[in-house]
């Protein structure tokens, strides 16, 4: 029986799931080259944790390893249901929570080292986390791009640690109870851009949508769709990066101003951001809840063992 030790947490009701020990050691330095080397050599740990019966499509798990860089506290991998992630926010925020809560680190500054870059996370003495982000920039301004089935919009592209679409014109209602449609139409223009072959300003494929609409209590509410067709429980914390680097760019919010980014749930991010060059420097805060201390089974004679898979 093979065994995965796992810390569960949910920030913003979107859940990570921290793989503290039981994956194979990784080869190489960066974390770059460790996520080159679990996706290419031990992918089905990452199917074993994420996809059922373990796992589902909402899942960000986080694999916890040494740090590439003297000064910090631990490296990181993010990954979910079809792949791997740059970066990821909530992630983070719960990655932090969870290393508090098995007493390895303390409130406070601490570097954290991800495959896109080095980042920060402070945990403050309340449990609440803030990240200093990769630095975000805004790509390309109204993309237009013909969505079949639902016709013209126009959209951002940004990069937050990941790379987005942020559409503001795109006439949807964004409350929980329309989430079939908002699915069917972010998804209608995750294909579109694929079939257009619009991408990020490194080829890098545009693999989360974001909508925006006003919200009563804070600055913008939004609605994300990740990679593996799940929309994102918390407001995304790459997904605000991009929307600061956006608002920066159209000088639509000053530097250290605070913005209050809510999400599709009603959860809630506290964000700025200071310039650094052409880019943004984003700031994220929000918290992360436990929700398990566990260790997952792997059993080599369960046929779904690495999970399920078409
Ligand atoms: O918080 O950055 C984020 C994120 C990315 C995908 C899901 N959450």
């Amino acid at each position: 029986m093979k065994q995965v030790r796992v810390i569960d947490s949910h920030t913003g009701g979107e859940p990570t799931r921290l793989v503290i020990e039981g994956f194979p050691d990784l080869p190489g330095t960066t974390m770059a080259e460790k996520r080159d080397a679990l996706r290419t050599s031990h992918d089905q740990w990452r199917r074993a944790c994420m996809l059922e019966p373990r796992g589902h499509d909402v899942l960000v798990g986080a694999l916890y390893c040494a740090p590439e860089s003297p000064d910090a506290t631990c490296g990181v991998v993010f990954f979910n249901n079809t792949g791997y992630l740059g970066m990821c926010g909530h992630g983070t925020i719960g990655l932090v929570a969870s290393l508090h809560h098995l007493g390895l680190i303390g409130p406070g500054n601490h570097k954290i080292d991800t495959p896109v870059g080095p980042i920060s996370a402070t945990l403050h003495d309340d449990g609440a986390v803030t990240v200093r982000n990769v630095a975000a920039y805004r790509f390309r301004q109204h993309v237009p791009l013909e969505v079949p089935g639902f016709g013209r919009v126009h959209g951002d592209i940004a990069w937050g640690g990941n790379w987005f679409f942020l559409i503001s014109d795109h006439g949807q209602s964004l409350t929980l109870d329309n989430v079939e449609a908002l699915m069917n139409f972010t998804w209608a223009v995750r294909q579109a851009l694929e079939a257009a072959a619009i991408t990020g300003d490194d080829g890098g494929e545009i693999d989360h949508i974001e909508l925006f609409a006003d919200d009563a209590v804070a600055d913008s509410r939004n609605f994300v769709l990740c990679p593996g067709k799940a929309y994102d429980r918390s407001p995304c914390g790459t997904g605000t990066s991009a929307k600061l680097a956006c608002l920066a760019a159209d000088g639509k919010l000053a530097p250290s101003t605070p913005w209050v980014q809510a999400s599709i749930c009603g959860s809630q991010f506290e964000a700025h951001y200071e310039w650094e060059g052409d880019r943004v420097r984003p700031y994220i805060k929000g918290r992360a809840y436990l929700s398990a201390d566990t260790t997952l089974l792997i059993d080599e004679q369960d046929p779904f063992a690495w999970g399920i898979t078409a």
